[in-house]
């Protein structure tokens, strides 16, 4: 189990900055009449409801409750109201007393009281055994008579008591604003810069004209000074901004600082150790995300837990999975792989895309210019694995591989050679809820042609990058990634539903024309055989201008294939034009890094930033590293580099997006076993988990609580009910990796290569 002594020390950090946070945004006292019906408990406690596992208890004044042990889900014990009113547009202030005994974290919620359940408030208190007073603000946006309140306090495997008191809700309020706490104006990498590559820092700011700047080592000493650049008022943040670069200073060392209009940076580190460590923590991730395996402790301290969905009650799968009512007759093991996300489910759409990333780092340190085969190489990542004399990199991938494979139907089945297009639980679950104790019925859901393709392509890749470890293992590969294909070719329009997103996500994507090149590409370059050429030669993925601003992801894959083209050595026909169309998408992207004040390759359309947008930012980088890679200049070198700064923290939250990397960064990210933010005997995500990052669209209730009008850098917070703004993915670490590799392997920034 989990052990959770480490976590605990900072606990009185976490509580610390979350008063804090509560402080900045308090609003004035509410004036609107009382919503709530008897929330003093003076005389009973009618008309307040239980959930049939819990005695309300009101004969001290409070309203009282034992919670039973062994509950899962946070809905599986209630204490609610209902027939509360809400006014579209009036703002509420909530309020209550809470204890708990032992302390727990619970969860408040004002919502729509049937399916969907729409949440308006969602709150997580920090319940405590002497018991504190909780106040927050929402602006209901619907009319509705019936709203409900619900303490919903399930979900732990021990019993405990809470009581609650004087539960008011009152409109009038003032809007609560919620104002992140970012820190010194002058915005660095927090984690390091190359120590031959670019220094660069953004300087929020009034002034409009240049401005002083110093460079600090950490003894204080000024080791360099300048002048900012001003930048005008970037659309990205809604900030005015001037930038500031100390590319000349090379000296290693850690602790410096810099200084420009009144204020300092958060400290910082020259040289080039944090990539070597991201390269492995990055990758590390993915062990603490197997299904099928217990994780151990040894291997992993602190994040030991036993075996996923192996077959043991109370889960039910996933050795034995029936598909969806009518889908399918038969039952297919498919235990193993990653876990998506913060949720149980696995996906073969985006299953695809990570492991495929994976193996695609493994290949650029067998072909690129600086690429560094010993980093991977056996023993390098503390796995079950390690000593089989296959570098760790390829056994990480090779535990997806294998489910994927898993999840392809078995000759003589109706649809014989597509793939489902996942597995998940059949509903959604709460947070927190660890994977062996995940109780819901897994289902397979049906096969797709975006899927089968998913796994034609990194069949096909894993058929050559096994070869020398295991022959075997990549001639079922390649026997695989065939069959899908021929499978796909048969089908080539089956979707996935996009309203199937019931205990798992949808995935969904109507169109696989890029499915079909990725596919043909892998294919091509594993086997040679004229027909992949065929397809690649007559898709119009292969001359079309696939560089989007908004980079590729699991929906949009072309790019994959194209950067397999261009950069893993094969015979097509053409493939100088391949190459340079791989540069020309690059100096798109560099164009945009330049023209940003935070020097991000990232600048959407209607300057909307998307869900997951550090993966796209990160995507985009590693079109700028294949650009490095295939001409050797430095320019796109330098744009990767930069890409990071952003990540590390040169960003108007002014903090980092990686776990455990950077004065303050994201460590809260939505994941049902990673939920100390809920259960404090519980870890925080591993050191080198990316979070998603800033999502325009605020798709979720605590986003939308607190969030509302913010520019795109402003739409996160590191909060764990925000599953739209700050989930941790397999497919976002893939990148993350990738890219950590890649600057490693520049050293201190002067590898080969001119400007
Ligand atoms: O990463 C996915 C993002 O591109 C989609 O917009 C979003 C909504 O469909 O879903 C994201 O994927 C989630 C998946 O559906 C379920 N597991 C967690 C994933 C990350 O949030």
């Amino acid at each position: 189990m989990f052990s959770s002594n480490r976590w605990r020390r900072l606990a009185a950090v976490v509580v610390a900055v979350l008063a804090g946070t509560a402080l900045n945004g308090s609003p004035a006292a509410a004036e609107g009449p009382e919503q709530i019906v008897n929330g003093t408990f003076g005389s009973g406690h009618a008309p307040w409801w239980a959930t049939g596992n819990l005695t309300l208890d009101s004969s001290s004044g409070q309203l009282c409750a034992d919670v039973p042990a062994g509950t899962v889900n946070p809905w599986d014990a209630i204490i609610g109201q209902d027939n509360v009113p809400l006014v579209a547009g009036e703002t509420y202030e909530f309020r209550f007393f809470g204890t708990a005994t032992p302390a727990r974290v619970g969860k408040a919620l004002i919502q729509l009281p049937v399916d969907p359940y729409t949440q308006y408030l969602s709150a997580t208190p920090e319940l405590s055994v002497s018991g504190n007073d909780y106040t927050y603000t929402f602006t209901s946006p619907v009319d509705l008579p019936n709203a409900q309140v619900a303490f919903q306090i399930g979900g732990s495997a021990t019993a405990w008591r809470i009581c609650l008191d004087n539960v008011s809700l009152q409109g009038g309020a003032e809007p609560e604003e919620y104002v992140p706490d970012t820190g010194p104006r002058v915005r660095v990498n927090q984690v390091g810069y190359l120590s031959k590559g670019p220094k660069n820092a953004t300087l929020v700011t009034d002034a409009t004209t240049p401005l002083p700047w110093q460079l600090r080592n950490a003894a204080g000493a000024v080791v360099a000074r300048g002048t900012s650049t001003p930048r005008g008022v970037d659309a990205s943040s809604g900030q005015n901004v001037q930038s500031i670069s100390f590319t000349s200073y090379a000296k290693k060392g850690t602790g410096y600082t810099l200084v420009a209009d009144g204020e300092t940076s958060r400290p910082f580190d020259i040289g080039t150790d944090f990539y070597e460590r991201l390269r492995i923590d990055a990758l590390k991730f993915y062990y603490t995300q197997r299904s099928g395996v217990a994780i151990d402790e040894a291997l992993r301290p602190g994040y030991g837990r036993p075996a996923g969905h192996v077959g043991i009650a109370p889960n039910q799968g996933d050795t034995a999975v029936p598909c969806q009512p009518g889908v399918c007759d038969y039952t297919l093991d498919v235990s193993g792989g990653w876990y998506d996300a913060g949720d149980h489910g696995k996906y073969v759409v985006n299953g695809g895309i990570s492991v495929h990333q994976l193996m695609s780092e493994y290949e650029r340190s067998l072909y690129s210019r600086t690429g560094e085969i010993r980093t991977l190489r056996d023993g390098t990542l503390a796995l079950p694995e390690s000593g089989n004399r296959v570098p760790d990199i390829l056994d990480e991938a090779r535990w997806e591989q294998e489910f994927l494979l898993k999840m392809q139907v078995p000759a003589g089945r109706p649809y014989a050679g597509m793939a489902h297009h996942k597995i998940h639980d059949a509903a959604w679950t709460g947070l927190p809820l660890l994977p062996h104790v995940d109780p819901q019925r897994r289902e397979l859901h049906p096969v797709s042609t975006a899927a089968t393709l998913n796994l034609a392509a990194t069949a096909a890749q894993a058929a050559r990058v096994f070869q020398p470890y295991d022959r075997r293992f990549a001639q079922r590969n390649l026997a695989a990634a065939k069959a899908a294909w021929a499978a796909a070719k048969a089908n080539p329009a089956i979707y996935a539903d996009p309203a199937d997103g019931v205990g798992g996500g949808a995935y969904n994507d109507d169109d696989v024309t890029d499915e079909f090149y990725w596919a043909a590409a892998e294919l091509y370059i594993s086997t040679g055989a004229r027909e992949f050429r065929d397809a690649i030669l007559a898709s119009p993925h292969h001359t079309a201008d696939i560089w989007r601003d908004r980079g590729f992801d699991w929906g949009h894959t072309a790019q994959l294939g194209r950067l397999a083209l261009a950069t893993v050595p094969n015979a097509l026909p053409g493939r100088a034009k391949v190459r340079a169309s791989v540069v020309a998408g690059a100096d798109r992207y560099l164009t945009t890094a330049r023209a940003h004040p935070y020097g991000i390759p990232y600048a959407p359309a209607e300057n909307t930033y998307d869900w997951g947008s550090n993966n796209l930012v990160l995507n985009n980088a590693v079109v700028l590293a294949a650009a490095f890679d295939i001409t050797g200049k430095g320019k796109y070198r330098d744009g990767v580099v930069e890409t990071m700064d952003y990540l590390f923290g040169r960003n108007a939250l002014n903090q980092s997006y990686v776990t455990g990397y950077g004065e303050v960064a994201s460590h809260n990210q939505h994941s049902r076993w990673y939920a100390r933010q809920l259960n404090p005997d519980l870890p925080n995500p591993p050191t080198g988990t990316l979070s998603g990052g800033p999502n325009s669209s605020i798709q979720d209730p605590v986003a939308q609580q607190k969030l509302q009008g913010c520019a795109p850098q402003f739409c996160y917070i590191d909060d764990i009910e925000s599953w739209s703004t700050n989930e941790l993915t397999i497919n976002w670490n893939a990148p993350l990796a990738w890219i950590a590799a890649f600057a490693a392997d520049q050293d201190n920034g002067d590898a080969r290569g001119g400007r």
